[in-house]
């Protein structure tokens, strides 16, 4: 006893490592947070606690009751942001983010929502401070000795060190976590909830700063600039669908280069070779994608606009003013919606889709998953389709549906059942289980296919598919030289971003259109299909079946490709033979590339369509 008595405790020391616990508990608690291996669950425990030590820790340069009443009311505020972000969980499955808050409309919903979330049992989440206080008002193991000054230079290079290890470990788990901006669990999982809000909130400021500076005028150029590139629709096929449904399927990291190959003597994607020969098929269209992958895909076909260079665009500027693809077909009595078995939140979905204008999104908790249906990212292709079927049965009619599939994704694995194809033989895994992965895709289509035949709503339906980007990157070039037979280049590196665009349309003839084309084309080219002109909108597309296109793809990273040329790296290659070639055949491009990108990202940053009057510009 007499031992314990002498054992003194510092407060800020004390309310650390209650609030540093606390926080890990209500992660496994509260958060459902998986960890996959060892490292992750270290990284979950130490991520709260250099921020705690950094803000708690302000409790050593003070005295006595100040230094009580900081650590109080500091432990309060930051319990009191866990315990907000607890309850928003209960129901949502997700974490507050400043945009969250600033949605007026969310935050109505919120006010009836939090009466029914919070219980009485949640004083729990504020135990600690009543330890606190009793050892305050106790004094029995508190301790009033000062830290030294070199024990308080200890305590903040400790706390520096901790945050830089947190960030290090993090990002050997998931490479460019910042600027890739995953899913806010990932965030959370890795950074910490604490440095999560500030990350939001630094995103968040540099986001309004921009969009505070801009105004209206900075349009004019652009909208100069669009309606000086708009190309007329083909006059034949200018509302050829209208009516029609629309069903649309992304297929995920599906590459050109797999259509119409063999693989072990196997063809690779048998179903879909015989499908191109009923439909419009573009072999020469690019995605454009950047760091924001299948949500960048996504951006591009709404609103033909290009992602941003950096980060994803579905992350920083998800609330803006869009003039979509969607909304056009909603005006025009559609019933819009995506379809796509994972988390609402990832890529921030939830907050894009409802800025975007879609009716519905069915999500994970549409569908009933399990583990025997399951694979690699989640839901297994088939049974993601099978079940869609009964979905797409009850929408009202005419409906765009966008079905977003996932078993093809990186790192490609697939059950045994699964495989309808051996995997390749080169010394790139990745490479290898890519084929299969991919077969299986095409098996899911076809499927799909036979269903809405089955249905009725096939013949009633234009079925539009593409790629959403790559799926294997330049790391693999050795191993994909071996399957190309050729030594892979950075022309070839270009010409391996072409993803497969597929138009079906009932009546029409199959055709395949070699001219080249990207993704930023898909807004004005299924419009005009239906019959809906595009005219005097901002965008950076064109209707892929005009007569008059200009030939030029612009990639994310400012590669082009034209009919006679293709730039990357800054380097110009001729684009028949691949060999490089005088820069001056490529600059007469450079301007329009430049402009053109800067534009777009100018219409984003400054969230220009707030200003844009389509009456206006219609008339
Ligand atoms: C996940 C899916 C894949 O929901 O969209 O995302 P990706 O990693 O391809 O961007
Ligand atoms: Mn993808």
């Amino acid at each position: 006893m007499s031992i314990l008595k002498k054992f003194k405790l510092n407060l800020v020391v004390f309310a650390t490592i209650l609030l540093w616990f606390k926080t890990y508990l209500v992660y496994k608690i509260n958060f459902s947070i998986n960890t996959e291996n060892i490292m992750q669950e270290v990284i979950l425990f130490l991520n709260p606690l250099s921020f705690i030590m950094l803000v708690l820790g302000i409790g050593i340069f003070l005295k006595g009751k100040k230094r009580n009443i900081y650590i109080l009311v500091s432990s309060f505020l930051i319990s009191f942001v866990l315990y907000a972000n607890a309850v928003y969980y209960r129901e949502f499955n997700d974490f507050i983010t400043i945009p969250l808050l600033m949605q007026t409309n969310n935050l109505g919903d919120l006010g009836n929502s939090i009466i029914a979330l919070v219980s009485w049992f949640d004083f729990f989440y504020f135990i600690d401070l009543g330890l606190i206080l009793l050892m305050i008002k106790k004094q029995a193991f508190l301790s009033n000795k000062l830290f030294s000054k070199i024990e308080k230079k200890a305590f903040y290079f400790i706390t520096l060190g901790l945050m830089f290890l947190n960030i290090g470990l993090a990002e050997t788990q998931r490479p460019e976590l910042l600027t890739r901006t995953f899913d806010r669990e990932i965030l959370v999982k890795n950074i910490g909830t604490y440095h999560f809000h500030i990350y939001d909130a630094v995103l968040h400021t540099k986001t309004k700063a921009q969009r505070a500076m801009a105004d209206g005028n900075e349009l004019v150029d652009i909208e100069n600039f669009t309606n000086a590139h708009f190309k007329e629709p083909n006059g034949e096929l200018f509302g050829i669908a209208k009516g029609k449904n629309i069903i649309l399927i992304s297929l995920e990291s599906l590459q050109n280069f797999v259509i119409g190959e063999t693989v072990n003597g196997e063809e690779i994607t048998p179903f879909l070779n015989q499908f191109i020969k009923e439909s419009f098929y573009f072999d020469h269209f690019y995605h454009q994608t950047g760091q924001g992958k299948t949500s960048d895909s996504e951006f591009l076909l709404d609103n033909s606009l290009y992602p941003l260079g950096r980060g994803a665009v579905f992350f920083t500027h998800g609330s803006n003013e869009y003039d979509t693809l969607t909304k056009k077909l909603k005006e025009n009595g559609y019933f819009t919606s995506v379809l796509h078995a994972n988390n609402k939140s990832f890529w921030n979905r939830d907050v894009v889709y409802q800025s975007f204008g879609y009716d519905r999104f069915y999500s994970l908790t549409d569908f009933e998953v399990s583990p025997e249906i399951s694979v690699n990212w989640g839901m297994k292709d088939i049974q993601f389709f099978e079940q869609s079927i009964h979905h797409l049965k009850e929408m009202p009619k005419p409906l765009y549906a966008k079905f977003i599939t996932l078993t093809n994704h990186f790192p490609f694995t697939l059950d045994e059942e699964d495989r309808y194809i051996d995997e390749y033989d080169s010394q790139s895994g990745t490479l290898n289980r890519y084929f299969p992965t991919v077969r299986y895709m095409d098996e899911a289509v076809k499927l799909f296919i036979e269903d809405l035949k089955n249905e009725g709503l096939y013949e009633e339906s234009i079925i539009v598919m593409y790629g959403d980007h790559y799926g294997i990157s330049e790391n693999h070039n050795k191993a994909m030289g071996q399957f190309l037979n050729k030594e892979i280049t950075p022309f070839d590196t270009v010409q391996l971003q072409r993803v497969p665009l597929i138009i079906h349309i009932p009546g029409q003839e199959g055709r395949t259109i070699s001219s080249i084309s990207g993704q930023i084309d898909l807004k004005p080219t299924i419009l005009h299909l239906m019959g809906i002109n595009t005219k005097g909108d901002i965008q950076f597309g064109t209707d892929l079946f005009a007569n008059d296109r200009d030939n030029l793809v612009i990639l994310r990273d400012g590669s082009f490709i034209t009919n006679d040329f293709v730039f990357t790296k800054e380097t110009c290659y001729d684009k028949l033979t691949g060999e490089v070639i005088s820069p001056s055949s490529c600059e007469p491009y450079t301007q329009q590339v430049k402009q053109e990108l800067e534009y777009s990202d100018k219409v984003i940053y400054g969230d220009l369509l707030r200003f844009f009057d389509k009456t206006q510009s219609q008339s």
